[in-house]
């Protein structure tokens, strides 16, 4: 049997989210449209007969305008020392620019084999794969190539058959039946945010932060209640909407979710305060879980 890790890391928005939750089946990180999704490391694993692969997802690396920021794409950087393969994953659709560059530069320092995925191929033609496929080719010697749509693919045997092929030998490293290693509070809160990304616009989506307060088990629902931290006063009434509309939106949407993680009904009840700049202090950057919470600085 073959055991191993996968990094995977790319620009915000590239879709590794999209992928990692493809590849082990289950929703174990959040996607949406908005760059700067993903704020910390997760795990999903894939348990086969023959191999275990454990792939883990890292905040795009961007350039940094925020403490969170820095501590994101330190986290990014931190994942690739300790894994066997990077996943290299690119919008196809997009032009390769500065930022692209930032992130090769990154990849190739780990000195690992570097698996480059060339995504959203469904927005591109033919000609286009191709060209693009040839130009990365150019700038680096990857060990393999994917053209793919991490959306719409229906089978991720090739990718996985392959990987496997860079694994060592090597015994289950978590058991056959756990696909992520996130604590269940934190996919919670994450479930909250991924729809506050999808329902608010400008500078909402990335002042939010999501805290659970408390989660109670009683007889066959569970009894949640959770904050939702902004960091302005401005952004307080924005987030709870007109008579409590778009925080109603939130909770029912998450809800549904939540559910599904969790197998039984769910009461969720959301609360909204203002945690001034916590983007920028690193003791609530940890207590809300992103950036490598709880890792030595
Ligand atoms: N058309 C198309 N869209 C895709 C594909 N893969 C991902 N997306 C979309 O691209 C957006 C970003 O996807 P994510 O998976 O959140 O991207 P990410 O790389 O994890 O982004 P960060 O967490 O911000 O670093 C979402 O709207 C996805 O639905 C694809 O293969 N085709
Ligand atoms: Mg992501």
């Amino acid at each position: 049997m073959k055991s191993g890790f996968v990094g995977l890391a790319g620009r915000p928005n590239a879709g590794k989210s999209t992928l990692i939750n493809a590849l082990v089946g289950e929703k174990v990180a959040i996607v949406s449209s908005k760059p700067q999704t993903t704020r910390s490391e997760i795990r999903g694993i894939l348990t086969r007969e023959d191999c275990q692969i454990i792939f883990t997802d890292t905040p795009g690396i961007h350039k940094p305008t925020q403490r969170l920021d820095a501590r994101m794409n330190k986290e990014a950087f931190d994942v690739m020392q300790g894994v066997d393969v990077i996943y290299l994953v690119v919008d196809g659709s997009v032009p390769f620019g500065k930022g692209d560059e930032f992130v090769l530069e990154a990849v190739k320092n780990a000195g690992l084999p570097v698996f480059l995925i060339l995504n959203k191929i469904d927005k591109m033609d033919d000609r286009d794969i191709m060209k693009n496929l040839v130009s990365w080719q150019k700038r680096y010697e990857f060990a393999e190539f994917f053209p793919m749509s991490a959306k719409y693919n229906r089978s991720f045997l090739d990718l996985i058959n392959t990987t496997k092929k860079y694994l060592p030998e090597g015994g289950l490293l978590y058991h056959e039946e756990i696909v992520s290693d996130g604590a269940e509070n934190f996919r919670i809160a994450e479930m909250i945010r991924e729809k506050i990304l999808d329902f608010t616009r400008e500078e909402i989506p990335h002042a939010a932060a999501v805290k659970i307060d408390n989660k109670e088990f009683r007889k066959d629902a569970c009894y949640i209640q959770a904050t939702i931290l902004v960091e302005k006063d401005s952004q307080k009434p924005i987030m709870i909407g007109k008579q409590g509309k778009m925080l109603k939106r939130i909770g029912v949407e998450a809800r549904k979710d939540i559910e599904k993680l969790l197998g039984r009904k769910v009461y969720l009840e959301l609360f909204v305060r203002v945690e001034d700049e916590w983007r920028n202090h690193d003791h609530l950057i940890s207590e809300y879980g992103y950036g490598g919470a709880g890792k030595d600085e």
